[in-house]
């Protein structure tokens, strides 16, 4: 693992961030199955170091795009529990009402710009609101996070010019999970790294190991002092698989190979690979991660209650913020 930085409280912090998401996801996929909860749902298990080192290296006031695989970026950004739990649920105490659900969940108070039920929508997102902190010099930086497969999208690759050309104070994080739905990337890649990609529009790129939130952080940091000091935009791409299916509900994952799941968890767990290597170091004491884990499974617990008893948007709400007036 990368050699990093950060202090302790920071260290703790970002175990804490990846439990959270871990927590999270993993109650959301048991009410999922239970039948609680309406729409499409996308799982970011396996994946949690990516938007926690990303996010870490942020300011509260700098912007993220996210994908339809959202809640990890959300919780990391600093979104509330409760709120998208209930935004999950559908409730009107929803963070947008009920309205938006899993893949639409958005929170400008903490500069999360959107989960996006559109491959790569966040790339455009991010270079506007990188163009507009550009314009105002506010010295803010925005984040959009990409697929493997989103990268195939021509809008990505007209992002990666734009903010090229325009020297834009954007990083473009491209989670290359090893699959779009059920296409491995060896299918649709046509390349080995996505990086290659930035290269090409004379930006810098970096790949680095997704499950290892050392690194990522590292990276991101790097790309994101880049930005904020005027160097322009970069794309950091983190390899690191997920651990469920594509979606919850029909995907029985034929297209892994037996025992590839067993053994993503039993290697590249990044939350254990993070709490290994804090113990190992003397950061912390097990019985402290232990709290944490404690504090934020309680926190879950209280965020499923609240979404459970919250009441449904009335048709009156339902139609609000639909549409604008201009
Ligand atoms: C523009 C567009 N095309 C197709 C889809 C259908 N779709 C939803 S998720 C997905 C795969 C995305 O793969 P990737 O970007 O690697 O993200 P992952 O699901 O692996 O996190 C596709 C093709 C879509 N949502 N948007
Ligand atoms: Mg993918």
């Amino acid at each position: 693992m990368a050699n990093d930085v950060l202090g302790r409280d920071q260290r703790i912090a970002a175990y804490r961030t990846m439990r959270t998401i871990r927590e999270f996801e993993e109650r959301v996929h048991e009410r999922f199955a239970a039948g609680e909860l309406p729409g499409a749902v996308h799982l970011y298990v396996g994946q949690e170091a990516v938007a926690a080192g990303v996010c870490a290296a942020l300011a509260d006031d700098d912007y993220i795009a996210s994908t339809h695989r959202g809640h990890g970026h959300a919780i990391a950004k600093g979104c509330d529990l409760t709120g998208m739990m209930a935004e999950i649920y559908g409730k009107a105490t929803g963070l947008c009402g009920g309205k938006g659900g899993s893949m639409h969940i958005a929170d400008f108070d903490r500069g999360m710009l959107g989960a996006n039920g559109v491959a790569a929508g966040g790339a455009p997102l991010a270079c506007g609101a990188a163009l507009s902190a550009k314009l105002r010099e506010s010295g803010q930086v925005a984040v959009a996070f990409v697929g493997d497969g989103g990268a195939n999208q021509g809008a990505f690759a007209e992002s990666l010019t734009l903010a090229s050309v325009w020297q834009l104070p954007v990083v473009f994080v491209v989670e290359d999970n090893g699959y779009a739905q059920s296409t491995g990337t060896r299918f649709h890649l046509g390349g080995r790294d996505i990086a290659a990609r930035a290269e090409a529009v004379g930006m810098p790129a970096a790949v680095v190991d997704g499950y290892d939130f050392f690194a990522v952080h590292a990276a991101a940091t790097e790309a994101v002092r880049r930005a904020r000091e005027g160097g322009g935009p970069s794309l950091v791409e983190c390899k690191a698989q997920r651990f469920f299916g594509h979606m919850e509900g029909w995907d029985h994952q034929a297209y892994r190979g037996a025992g590839e799941v067993d053994a993503l968890w039993a290697e590249h767990d990044c939350l254990r690979l993070l709490a290994d290597r804090l113990v190992a170091d003397g950061s912390v004491a097990p019985a402290e991660l232990a709290e944490v884990d404690s504090a934020v499974r309680a926190d879950v617990d209280f965020a499923v209650e609240e979404a459970r008893g919250a009441k449904e948007p009335t048709v009156d709400q339902l139609l609000a913020d639909v549409y604008v007036s201009y």
